[in-house]
């Protein structure tokens, strides 16, 4: 028996209407023929689901049980229609992405967006809904005909829930089609899209359980796989676009003696380009990046170099081997700039807020606070509210460290949900003397979603809010912390205060 991984996903998908079915019956046979688990084979994104006429129609069933990852059936997961990571979604600025969230498994369950521009109401990128275990939920996100086209990814959203489901598997790309891939530079360029995110198996070889494995037993997955491979021409230049899925690892990437061109940052074009030796990514980022390879033919090695989050200590390792081979090929290069900065950066600014990150250990449990309340204990007041069409400039710092009290030193990966954000200033800021040091400019080149504060240190950005109204929230992007209290809840309101959306309920509300 020899299946390509896509008769693999015809197998384990087993038509639309057979997902709940799917279970280890089916999958006794693969596991027999495993692959073994330094199969490196290409980097292959694996199953894509791609819009058509203007409407991307896809059913995403929350199925826990066995799946492939790295070539291996591996028992415990829990995925989108059996695939890890899930399905990538290509869709097109103007699409409607009709969604059938079929909720198989045992908790409560929703879907977001990350990163994209879309309503936060109803039945689009809503995180209030809730799911339950055997319920269906239809999605029918609008997105905009302006929307930028650039890297986004989806996952569950439900408050306590966002962690251990990541984990089990329920995370993928979403591509919308346009951003740097339209510049006549990069259009006729070979593509990849690489999916990085963690997992690990435990003692009894089947996916280990949230927060048991170390950061050194941790494995860091390229598309599902270990150390996967890309081939590249030499001389050729291509276009990846790169997204950290996952719930904690932070990564600084490294390609050995190469270098990344940035061209898109957290799902947009950026409006100048620059050159880095390495990406630092923490959950939830993105970047899109020209490589070209500049050795004859061999092989060198995308790496996470290894990255000191506080906490946690990510080792180094190899992630994917880009093997340059075949015949000499022409590289592109692209414009420094590539567009303009929006009219709003120097708009009025509407209001000034800060916003401070924090925990504790209550009770021998971690808490996580932002202006020192938990998400679950918010109330109405607490609710941020701004209006529709204005800008806004937020300071969020980090009290995160040893010095203010903190169990633990550690950078928090701040993102806010509809609309991006573009970081005009860091800093450093001691929380016991509340005093701003080393204040830098920043670059404002590209715009943001999620960006890392480290301890005893701030960013400042401003954003605008544009097209939609409704009720959202902002957090930390370590699930465990979002989880566990750090985040808050925004109201985008119109001129007549109406902001958050039926059914749109802070979990004190219940
Ligand atoms: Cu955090």
């Amino acid at each position: 028996m020899n299946l390509s991984r896509r008769q693999l996903i015809a197998v384990l998908a087993g038509g639309a209407g057979t997902f709940a079915a799917t279970g280890t019956g089916a999958l006794g046979a693969l596991g027999a023929r495993a692959l073994q688990g330094t199969d490196q084979g290409p980097a292959s994104i694996g199953e894509v689901l791609r819009s058509a006429n203007g409407e991307l129609r896809v059913q995403l069933v929350v199925n826990p049980g066995t799946a492939i990852v790295d070539g291996s059936a591996v028992a415990g997961l829990s995925t989108y229609n059996g695939e890890f990571p899930a399905p990538t979604l290509v869709v097109r600025p103007g699409d409607r992405m009709r969604i059938r969230l079929i909720n198989n498994g045992s908790t409560i369950t929703n879907l977001h967006f990350h990163g994209m521009h879309v309503s936060p109401r109803g039945h689009q990128d809503n995180v209030f809904l809730e799911v339950d275990p055997g319920e269906v939920h239809e999605y029918d996100v609008k997105i905009p005909k302006n929307h930028p086209g650039g890297l986004f990814w989806y996952h569950p959203h439900y408050h306590t829930e966002s962690g251990p489901q990541v984990w089990s598997g329920l995370s993928g790309l979403i591509i919308v089609e346009g951003g740097a891939s339209l510049l006549p530079q990069v259009r006729g360029l070979r593509r990849h899209s690489l999916a990085l995110r963690e997992g690990g198996l435990g003692p009894d070889g089947s996916w280990a359980d949230y927060t048991t494995l170390s950061t050194d037993a941790t494995e860091l997955y390229v598309n599902g796989m270990l150390n996967p491979r890309i081939s590249i021409r030499p001389g050729e230049t291509q276009f990846w676009q790169i997204g950290n899925i996952g719930v904690a690892t932070y990564y600084e990437l490294g390609l050995d003696d190469h270098e990344f061109t940035v061209v898109e940052e957290d799902g947009a074009m950026v409006w100048r380009t620059w050159q880095a030796d390495t990406l630092i990514m923490p959950p939830g980022k993105r970047y899109g990046v020209l490589v070209t390879a500049r050795r004859g033919r061999g092989t060198v090695r995308l790496r996470q170099l290894g990255y000191d989050q506080g906490k946690a200590q990510w080792p180094a390792r190899p992630l994917m081997r880009m093997r340059i081979t075949g015949d000499q090929d022409r590289s592109v290069s692209v414009p420094t700039h590539l567009a303009d900065p929006p009219g709003w950066l120097t708009a009025k600014i509407a209001n000034r807020r800060v916003l401070t990150l924090s925990q504790d250990i209550v009770e021998g449990d971690s808490q996580f606070y932002i202006d020192g309340l938990i998400f679950d204990e918010l109330t109405f007041k607490d609710v941020i509210k701004v209006r529709l069409g204005t800008t806004e400039e937020w300071v969020i710092r980090n009290a995160s460290s040893k010095m203010a009290g903190s169990p633990e030193n550690e950078e928090h990966p701040f993102h806010i949900h509809v609309n991006d954000f573009v970081v005009v200033e860091r800093g450093d800021w001691d929380p016991l003397t509340n005093k701003m040091s080393n204040r830098k400019a920043a670059p404002m080149r590209s715009y943001s979603d999620t960006e890392t504060i480290p301890w005893n240190a701030y960013m400042r950005f401003r954003t605008h809010f544009a097209d939609y109204t409704g009720r959202s929230v902002y957090h930390c992007h370590l699930l465990f912390h979002e989880d566990h209290g750090m985040m808050g809840a925004f109201d985008i309101v119109d001129a007549n205060g109406e902001g958050a959306g039926p059914g749109q309920h802070l979990p004190s509300h219940h």
